[in-house]
């Protein structure tokens, strides 16, 4: 597999496109421009979007698919702690959140993502904040570019859409879906945070800040549109590259389209196969933390296709503002140390932007002295994945 590193992210500085007639240099955060690319050669990749071809490690047809789990049902507990504790991620029913939301979230992301580049990059992001229009943060570390484009929705969801609409009535639509859905994922987030609690022996009085205050939760969490426009060569393409998110838990909803794959314990890809109005868990570095090491953190990716246009939405649940998580101390042997120090969620994340994979190990016990303050003094924060 090729891994995405801060290696990588120097090299390709160092060594720009030398096809630029159809390329934007894939380490900014400008995506290709997909509604105008013009290939040449026979529908031939762009070289700074070549990845090695990924036939050797192709997906593991035998592996037990990922559950999908009915949050209602009586079992929900037991089958999530499985699911944790196998995948580290898991799919939802009876969550709630009405089919024709999702749909017409897919529907508002389509819209964006089919607007011309000029308007799209009025609402382009900066380096330092994530929120707006541009690649995926993970790109900045990978030696090649990824087919995607991606939109972060951090804040007011009125400040960008009055960037890419200037008419009312064109961002009000926008505004209004992307609302609705914020609501409805925040709770159904909590429910599924809660039920993984429960798995693990824990109740929300374990993790105070489930109990905060609204305005504290709502900047915990973080909306991702994602688009993966069809490709000529999928096979030599990567949507997204491998990672771990840095959230507590991300809730992804993939449309019917496929393309997420998850990496099994045994290192090899599984595919999440689309499931009609089913929401997609994937614990992240927090929870792992939080589980002091029990639950994994699912890597994952997102393969393209060459005839369909797909679209996931992914909402990222962090921590509130200012809190420091850390391993639940129910979960810390007695007589022996928690795994990891206590991180906020934005000082995580500018170790994750800085350090990629490598950012848990920076912050497991033995090595969390020095941690904190390189992430204090070179936080690139506010990066998400
Ligand atoms: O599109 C997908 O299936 C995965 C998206 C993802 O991994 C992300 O937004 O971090």
């Amino acid at each position: 597999m090729m891994h995405c590193s801060r290696r990588g992210a120097r090299a390709n500085r160092s060594s720009k496109s030398s096809n630029m007639s159809t390329t934007l240099p894939h380490h900014t955060i400008i995506p290709l421009d997909f509604t105008n690319l013009i290939l040449t050669q026979s529908n031939k990749l762009p070289h700074t979007h070549t990845w090695p071809h990924r036939s050797y490690d192709s997906p593991d047809p035998s592996h037990h698919p990922v559950p999908v789990i009915d949050l209602s049902a009586p079992r929900a507990v037991h089958l999530i702690r499985h699911a944790c504790d196998k995948f580290g991620a898991f799919q939802v029913t009876g969550h709630g959140v009405p089919v024709q939301l999702l749909k017409e979230v897919e529907a508002e992301a389509r819209r964006l993502f089919s607007l011309p580049m000029g308007r799209k990059i009025l609402a382009l992001r900066s380096p330092e904040n994530m929120a707006g229009y541009g690649t995926a943060p993970v790109s900045l570390l990978c030696p090649k570019g990824l087919w995607s484009e991606g939109f972060t929705i951090a804040g007011s969801v009125a400040e960008h859409a009055t960037k890419l609409w200037p008419a009312h009535d064109e961002s009000s639509r926008f505004c209004s879906v992307i609302g609705e859905y914020k609501k409805q994922m925040e709770l159904v987030t909590k429910k599924i945070i809660t039920l993984i609690l429960t798995s693990l022996g824990l109740t929300n009085d374990d993790v105070p800040w489930m109990k905060a205050e609204k305005e504290a939760v709502s900047e915990a969490a973080v909306v991702q549109l994602n688009s993966y426009p069809v490709c000529p060569d999928p096979a030599q393409a990567m949507g997204m590259a491998p990672h771990t998110d840095s959230s507590m838990v991300t809730v992804l909803y993939q449309g019917n389209v496929a393309g997420l794959q998850l990496q099994s314990e045994k290192g090899r890809w599984v595919t999440v196969p689309p499931t009609e109005g089913a929401l997609v868990v994937n614990l992240g570095d927090l929870m792992h933390i939080l589980s002091n090491g029990r639950f994994r953190s699912v890597l994952h990716r997102a393969l393209v296709n060459g005839s369909e246009h797909r679209i996931s939405v992914a909402y990222f649940y962090g921590s509130p503002k200012g809190v420091e998580v850390k391993p639940a101390v129910n979960l810390v042997g007695e007589g022996t140390s928690p795994m990891y120090g206590p991180v906020t969620w934005k000082d995580y994340l500018g170790l994750k932007g800085r350090h990629g994979q490598k950012a848990l190990e920076m912050i497991k016990t033995s090595k969390v002295h020095g941690m904190l303050s390189v992430c204090k003094m070179c936080a690139m924060s506010n990066v998400v994945s």
